[in-house]
């Protein structure tokens, strides 16, 4: 395992998830972007502080990932959580961290909620192998014209993670997504479900492979760690519940009317500002539904630690 003590980042694991690995307990990761960008303040911080319990309350330790002024925090103490509270207060710039942004955010100083791919690299550097998520990045509709291909695609593709998901963005390609994670050589599958669910909707339209027990899982994950020359990571697509769905049917003239209003805005600030309208225009369904699925991924994902320890 790589010490994090001797990169040259500054990593701080907190005290209970350092005790946690040295006793192999079970721990999920959790990234941070989908606070710092994905949900509005202060419901964002209200969100982090549930989804830790929800960890917690199905056996598993939460290890939040996201950068305070240039450090890099795998567990997030009191003091880091009023830190990062006082920032969204504040309006301090909070930036969206992928993997190729870490060494130059560390460099500068900056804090920044981290991404899929940011978080897998450092949950992994860290020793932690499940990580909770909420979409994945993937496929932009619309790359025949602008090849925008997330990042977090090449992490599932390089590190060996397994992550829990509702899905890709809604926003995106679905069906190219999925073509992309196949031929990067990433294993997806469906818990409990044949269809790829689409993170509002539990329907995409697309048929996945289908997983219905948590040993399963893990003896599957546990294997392919072991297997030389692959190293990617797993997915696991888990769909919303359907008391909190929102039926694909009726998301996707939404999803149409969002993406027409994002014309002018590319890269990076493509997905807040999605998410944002999709809020206005759903009256916050969006955001209540983003909220549902978060925690029922945490805590899939914290069972398949358990089952993994
Ligand atoms: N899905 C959401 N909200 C988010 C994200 C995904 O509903 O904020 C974040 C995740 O952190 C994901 C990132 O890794 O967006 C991908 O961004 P991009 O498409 O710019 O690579
Ligand atoms: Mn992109």
């Amino acid at each position: 395992m790589i010490k994090t003590s001797q990169l040259p980042l500054r990593i701080e694991v907190s005290p209970e998830i350092q005790d946690a690995l040295n006793a192999k307990s079970a721990i999920v990761a959790l990234e941070s972007t989908v606070i710092t960008h994905g949900l509005p303040y202060p419901q964002n911080l209200e969100a982090l502080a549930m989804l830790e319990a929800c960890a917690r309350e199905n056996g598993a330790i939460p290890a939040t990932i996201c950068m305070l002024d240039g450090v890099i925090h795998v567990g997030l103490g009191e003091r880091d959580l009023d830190s990062l509270a006082h920032k969204m207060e504040h309006k301090e710039k909070l930036n969206k961290l992928a993997s190729r942004d870490l060494a130059m955010a560390y460099s500068k100083k900056s804090s920044g909620g981290t991404t899929v791919s940011a978080t897998m690299y450092l949950a992994w550097l860290s020793g932690i192998s499940v990580f909770a998520t909420g979409g994945i990045g993937g496929v932009h509709r619309g790359w025949q014209n602008n090849l925008d291909i997330s990042l977090d695609i090449k992490a599932l593709a390089t590190i060996p993670t397994l992550v829990v998901c509702a899905g890709c963005k809604a926003i995106l390609d679905i069906p190219s997504t999925l073509e992309a994670l196949e031929s990067a050589g990433v294993p997806v599958y469906g818990w409990q479900t044949d269809e790829f669910p689409s993170f509002y909707s539990r329907e995409s339209g697309v048929k996945v492979a289908r997983v219905d027990s948590l040993s399963e899982l893990a003896n599957a994950f546990s294997t392919q760690r072991s297997l030389p020359l692959i190293s990617s990571g797993m997915l696991v697509a888990n769909p919303i519940d359907r008391d909190h769905e929102i039926p694909r049917t009726e998301i996707e003239p939404y999803i149409e009317q969002a993406i027409i209003d994002s014309k002018g805005i590319s890269g990076k600030e493509i997905t807040p500002f999605l998410l944002g309208r999709l809020a206005e225009i759903t009256g916050n369904r969006s955001v209540t539904a983003n909220l549902a699925l978060l925690k029922n991924n945490v805590s899939l994902a914290a069972k398949i630690a358990g089952e993994l320890t």
